[in-house]
């Protein structure tokens, strides 16, 4: 797809797992696997091998070998190997010298074909990477604190790859995303906390990246290298050859023109998988052009693998906490309210008030005629508004929603402050709520780039889609809502309410039978 035709609905269908190009710092030959016949061969083949890609096509494999050094049988070897014990991925990579440049080949297998893709291999090795590795294992067993290991991954694969910055990327419900822990060269502005539209990382990206764990864009200039097929030259419809696997796959044009906008010149990112879906990225970038070979994007991924493992169980450790820790809020009001045998005291008038047991920015009682406000709150009247409005809603005892100036209009006008909302009606007949506020989501986003910057013109002069005007899009998305409301905030607010009712339902008969 040209760049032309894409934009913010169809961007999702851009097909980026046959791009027909790949990227020319390194070049691709596609065998089919029960021959070995050159099926698919990149333009720059020719550069490295000393014969024309449209020369290769159709020949044996020895064909590429003919030019160079290459040693033949043992190519042939390591992919019979590869094929019999399907093997490719504990293999690779295999390291061959041809006209005196060592190079990586990264083989594997794709339904009927064997991809066999060739890179530069830098220098040795170092040691360090050896003893970075041991040292994030030692800390994954450890008792480190979540944050703790994201941050320290982040330096270590900083210290792998020698890039500028390194950033870990944490996905949203919503497939936005936020940059929790950045390592980065001094002079560098920080992109620390800033949040980014899930359109910058569109659906079938992430589900490739699902799949393909890491990818390096090694030079966002460098003009792609076309793959020639085999059958181009006959009759017959050519298939673009399937780079899901691949490492040198070209990048999407509107995700280079993005990094060319945030003057990034070379970028690698590594999945973060939790439980088999995306979490998040570790997403990198440099300022100039920059390859890193494929034993250190292995020893960054197997770092941020380690992290991911990490999360399987911290997550939900850190998770009870939360829980825990809300739930001891809850049992202390209950505590305060019986002590004080006094609803409106126990549940305000501490340090610990009703407005701590959810991640709400405001809370309100209305009992007995009157409001209690906590925290950041719309004014009494508007307050009084909500409460006419829910007696008009079906509910029993719980109402929430993360977008309630959609579904009560006059809410837009303070939806700063309450674009969600967790009610539990105390009594409904008597308008007695315990409400729960959050506030509307685009406030506490905080954007980096500029939104300003010229609009790019493609080379037909129509211009095309500026990446910076998803962030409009998305800014229209989030308008009028608030982070949802979790399990835990729900389950708490509903025990609340039962201890409450208790205490009235006691007090009531205390009453009664003073009168009596
Ligand atoms: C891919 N977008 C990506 C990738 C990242 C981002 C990390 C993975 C490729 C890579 O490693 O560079 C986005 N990078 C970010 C973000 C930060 C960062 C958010 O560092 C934050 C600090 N992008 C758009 C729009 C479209 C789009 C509007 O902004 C579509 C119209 C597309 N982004 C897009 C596509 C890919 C992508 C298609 C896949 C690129 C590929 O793998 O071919």
């Amino acid at each position: 797809m040209a760049p032309s035709e894409i934009n913010l609905t169809n961007c999702e269908t851009e097909p980026i797992h046959i791009p027909g190009y790949i990227q020319s710092h390194g070049f691709l030959v596609a065998i089919s696997a029960n021959d070995f016949i050159i099926r698919y061969c990149s333009e720059n083949s020719s550069t490295f091998v000393n014969r024309s890609a449209t020369d290769l096509l159709g020949k044996p494999l020895d064909a590429l070998l003919t030019e160079t050094d290459l040693p033949v049988a043992e190519l042939v070897s390591i992919l019979n190997v590869g094929k019999r014990e399907n093997a490719w991925s504990r293999m690779n990579p295999h390291r061959f010298r041809i006209n005196g440049k060592d190079w990586n080949l990264i083989a594997h297998q794709h339904d009927t074909l064997i991809i066999l893709e060739w890179e530069s291999a830098v220098a040795a090795h170092a040691n360090f990477e050896q003893q970075l590795i041991a040292d994030a294992l030692t800390e994954v067993q450890s008792n480190r604190t979540l944050i703790e290991l994201i941050q320290n991954t982040a330096r270590r694969v900083k210290q792998i790859i020698g890039y500028d910055r390194v950033m870990v990327y944490r996905f949203a419900a919503d497939w936005h995303g936020e940059v929790i822990a950045e390592e980065k060269e001094s002079h560098l502005e920080s992109y620390l906390g800033l949040h980014y539209p899930a359109s910058d990382i569109p659906r079938q990206a992430r589900e490739l990246y699902k799949t393909n764990l890491v990818r390096i864009i090694a030079d966002v200039k460098s003009a792609p290298s076309p793959i020639f097929s085999l059958s181009q030259g006959e009759q017959e419809e050519s298939q673009p050859l399937d780079l899901t696997h691949s490492v040198l796959r070209a990048v999407s044009p509107i995700h280079i023109e993005y990094l060319k906008n945030m003057d990034v010149q070379a970028s690698m990112s590594i999945s973060l998988l939790y439980r088999g879906e995306l979490w998040g990225l570790i997403s990198c970038h440099h300022s100039t052009p920059r390859f890193v070979d494929f034993p250190a994007r292995q020893a960054a991924k197997f770092v941020s693998q380690l992290l991911s493992s990490a999360l399987e169980f911290r997550k939900d450790e850190e998770d009870q906490s939360l829980l825990f820790q809300i739930q001891q809020n809850g049992q202390t009001l209950n505590s305060q309210i019986l002590k004080d045998w006094d609803v409106v005291a126990g549940l305000t008038q501490h340090p610990l008030t009703a407005l701590h047991i959810t991640s709400a920015t405001g809370a309100v009682l209305a009992f007995d005629n009157a409001f209690y406000c906590m925290g950041k709150t719309p004014g009494e009247s508007a307050v009084a508004g909500i409460t006419n409005w829910l007696k008009t809603q079906e509910f029993d005892t719980v109402f929430e929603t993360d977008r309630l100036p959609e579904l009560y209009s006059s809410a837009e006008a303070f939806r700063e402050v309450a674009s969600g909302m967790l009610a539990i009606a105390l009594s409904k007949e008597l308008d007695e709520y315990l409400l729960w506020f959050k506030p509307e989501q685009i406030r506490q986003v905080t954007w980096a780039g500029n939104p300003d910057k010229p609009v790019t013109v493609s080379e037909n002069g129509r211009q095309h889609l500026h990446p910076r005007k998803s962030f409009e899009a998305w800014s229209q998305t989030v308008r009028n809502t608030s982070e949802p409301w979790r399990d835990a905030e729900r389950s708490v607010a509903i025990k609340l309410r039962e201890d409450v009712l208790q205490v009235v339902a006691r007090k009531a008969n205390e009453v009664r039978q003073l009168n009596e």
